[in-house]
């Protein structure tokens, strides 16, 4: 007998829209069947989703929860609870190795700890590795990976974090040996930091000046630079946070030449520009509430490109990039405020702590932009770019659970997996027209959807005091979420109806490859000639 039935909506797959009139059947937490008719006995549930859309539980890969170097942002509770009310039943996060830490076990016992039995969603954890020392490469990643984390997460900016090019080639060749995907926040440091140099020479310290300390240039180069070390290496590689257009011709250019090269964005880069950062008068730092790295970008222009790239398959995962700091604190945004010894206060966007908060928002920004394939995107001759709603399915949840080693459990409405569910609200799924447009100033263009969402941070579920889309609607959003066959997110019941503890740890397989391929011959080297060092 089924646990759980799931009738009348329209199945989202990463591939396609099945037909109307399938039915999802739950037993023990998975799904048993997807069939027409399906039984239940006097202990089912039964669930109308009423003609909308149902789409697998959100795998948001990107997110710092609870992390050492973020005192004001969320607890894995706070975090994770935000997570579930977005549409997310998995979040990936980050254990964070200490400099002086020559393991990387340590950090990981500790970030265990730190989830523990606090969280509503599963879970797992990226190691970020900020001191690759011998131990690290040769005794750390291999029991780790055979422990479950098949993913390591590199920086080349910010002092307390980056690692030199010598250390990005160690970590590639190890990772690639044992099936780790590695994570790179590319951006050049020495660039970044110079411009901040001579900016705050000549005075320019004020919140919008973030952006101009670090252009696109120096995500660029970063980009560049990851990609031929990951092709040297012949290891597999995904550029967290892309947001420059010429950053993404790079990934385009070495998926082009079949290289293993994946990218990520996230809806503040698709939705926000740089005029967020203009904080209201001169000696005011409300801008910093839009502080992150890489920032936000100027130009409306460049925005669209990222959106043609989600739809033209350049990316392959949209995550929340979660990095919450109170902006009402002194060890939140506020830190931003220095305070001279004759008592006088400035702003210095160089001590802002980087992040903004996203994960309960991330699954409904980008639905918004989403089509049914059968009726094809909103027409209109400058009509911003839309993705397919598989496509959405694709860089939200099932792309996401195959690079990080979880496809066997997430990320698909598919009989053997969990049932991690999301029924959304009814819409107009006949009528391409019917959608609602946000553009970066948030202003809404063509509202012909029955039930916009006004996105204000008083609904929103983590502990932070703002967010950055206050005030932005959207055309719909997860009107049920199921984790593992429960119904844990009612939002018109209830609210939240799972608990602290919930969420199970997820141990990972081997990352899957999702473009590309190993083995490629490096450019410029003879066929074999990487065997003689590699
Ligand atoms: N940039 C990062 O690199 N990490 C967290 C937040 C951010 O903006
Ligand atoms: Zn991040």
């Amino acid at each position: 007998m089924l646990d759980l039935i799931i009738r009348n909506g329209r199945i989202v797959t990463a591939s396609e829209i099945l037909p109307a009139g399938l039915e999802i059947g739950v037993k023990d937490g998975k799904i048993a069947v997807i069939g027409i008719g399906l039984d239940a006995g006097p202990d089912t549930e039964v669930v109308d989703a009423e003609g909308a859309y149902i789409t697998p539980g959100g795998v948001d890969s990107h997110a710092h929860i609870e992390q050492d170097n973020s005192p004001t942002g969320d607890t894995w509770e706070t975090g994770s609870r935000s997570a579930i009310a977005g549409g997310n039943t998995t979040v990936l996060a980050f254990a964070s190795q200490r400099r002086d830490e020559t393991s990387i076990k340590p950090c990981v016992e500790r970030y265990h700890a730190k989830a523990g039995s606090n969280s509503y969603c599963d879970y797992g954890f990226h190691v970020i590795v900020t001191n690759a020392t011998y131990a690290v490469l040769e005794e750390d990643l291999p029991s780790l990976a055979a422990d479950g984390i098949t993913s390591v997460k590199l920086y080349m900016t910010y002092l307390p974090l980056r690692l030199g090019d010598g250390d990005l080639f160690s970590i590639m060749m190890a990772a690639r040996q044992l099936g780790v995907t590695t994570m790179v926040h590319a951006e050049n440091h020495d660039m970044v930091d110079q411009i901040a140099k001579r900016l705050a020479a000549r005075g320019h310290t004020q919140t919008q000046f973030h952006a101009v300390a670090r252009p696109q240039i120096a995500e660029t180069e970063a980009t560049y630079r990851a990609i031929s070390l990951a092709e040297v290496t012949d290891a597999p590689i995904l550029l967290v946070h892309m947001s420059a257009p010429a950053a993404l011709e790079h990934v385009r250019a070495a998926q082009a030449h079949l290289l293993p090269i994946h990218a990520e964005t996230c809806p503040h880069y698709l939705y926000l520009t740089s005029q967020k950062l203009h904080s209201h008068s001169y000696d005011e730092i409300d801008g910093a509430q839009h502080i992150c790295a890489p920032p936000l970008r100027h130009d409306k222009k460049d925005l669209e490109q990222l959106w043609a790239e989600l739809a033209n398959g350049t990316y392959t995962v949209v995550s929340s990039d979660h990095a919450p700091s109170l902006y009402d604190h002194p060890n939140g945004k506020k830190r931003g405020f220095v305070v001279a010894e004759d008592g006088t206060k400035t702003v210095d966007f160089r001590v802002v702590p980087n992040g903004v908060p996203g994960i309960e928002t991330r699954l409904p920004l980008l639905f918004n932009r989403t089509y049914d394939p059968e009726v094809g995107p909103p027409a209109s001759e400058d009509a911003p770019v839309h993705i397919s709603l598989p496509r959405f399915v694709a860089l939200t949840s099932t792309n996401p659970a195959q690079l990080y080693g979880l496809a066997h459990k997430k990320g698909s409405l598919q009989p053997g997996l969990d049932a991690d569910i999301v029924i959304w609200y009814p819409e107009a799924t006949k009528s391409g027209s019917s959608s609602t447009v946000l553009t970066p100033s948030s202003s809404t263009e063509s509202v012909a959807s029955p039930s916009p969402f006004l996105i204000t941070n008083s609904m929103l579920h983590h502990c932070i005091d703002y967010t950055p889309f206050e005030g932005m609607s959207v055309r719909n959003w997860p009107r049920y979420v199921f984790l593992r066959g429960r119904r844990v997110w009612d939002r018109d019941n209830g609210g939240v109806l799972g608990q602290p503890g919930d969420g199970e740890y997820l141990p990972r397989t081997k990352s899957r490859i999702l473009t590309g391929q190993l083995g490629r011959t490096v450019t410029g080297m003879a066929y074999g000639e990487r065997k003689a060092w590699a």
